[in-house]
């Protein structure tokens, strides 16, 4: 099965890749929202040459048409992105796929096209998204991974202090975004992820 960094940060912009990938970040998702066409894709044009100098891995999500055109290895879909994204073209492209889910009749929804992760969330209250579901905690993460037989990604509401116990649940990695951006240190909160997630237990197949 592929192997996923444990630690998967979610940025806003390229400007973080300058930042954060000196300390040894290895996969990255690219999260823009409201940025005009010619803008979107300069960040993610930049964020995939920054990504591939520093030998980390790039995961655009929602905008699969410019991830494809712009060379990048994945892209990560919601449901509504998903349900009007071309899959045979991202496949075609040889991108790699992770699709977001939050309930069963979503995890039905994702795996259909094969994705090579599932991510479901949130695990924990999140301030950042606005959304119809109730905390999923810690024991859904397991029925996930059995559900979905690929690597499982947790996320909503993850802190440092957290992650241990969601990757003791099963998560393969843990997608964060307020702990290390709203933190007054981002570099140093960072630095503390990268070298907590050695430590972390895999959880028993
Ligand atoms: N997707 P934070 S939760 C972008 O449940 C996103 O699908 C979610 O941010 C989902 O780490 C979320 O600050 C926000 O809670 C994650």
């Amino acid at each position: 099965m592929l192997v996923l960094d444990r630690f998967y940060l979610i940025v806003d912009s390229a400007r973080w890749l300058d930042r954060l990938l000196p300390l040894g970040l290895q996969f990255v998702q690219l999260r823009m929202k409201g940025l005009e066409p010619a803008a979107r894709r300069a960040e993610i044009a930049a964020s995939i040459e920054k990504c591939r100098t520093r030998g980390a891995t790039l995961v655009v999500n929602d905008f699969w048409q410019d991830a494809i055109d712009l060379g990048a290895e994945w892209v990560h879909l919601g449901q509504e992105d998903l349900a009007e994204a071309d899959v045979a073209a991202i496949r075609r492209a040889g991108l790699k796929l992770g699709v977001s889910t939050h309930s069963h009749e979503e995890l039905d929804t994702a795996l259909a096209p094969d994705p090579d992760y599932v991510a479901l969330g949130p695990v924990y209250p999140t301030t950042l998204k606005v959304m119809p579901w109730a905390p999923q905690g810690l024991d859904r993460i397991g029925e996930w991974k059995r559900i979905a037989r690929r690597p499982l990604v947790a996320i909503g509401g993850i802190t440092l202090e957290r992650a241990e116990g969601v990757a003791r649940a099963g998560a393969d990695s843990i997608a964060v975004i307020s702990d290390v951006l709203s933190n007054p240190d981002p570099e140093a909160r960072c630095k503390a992820w990268l070298d907590a997630r050695a430590t972390w237990p895999r959880a028993p197949e």
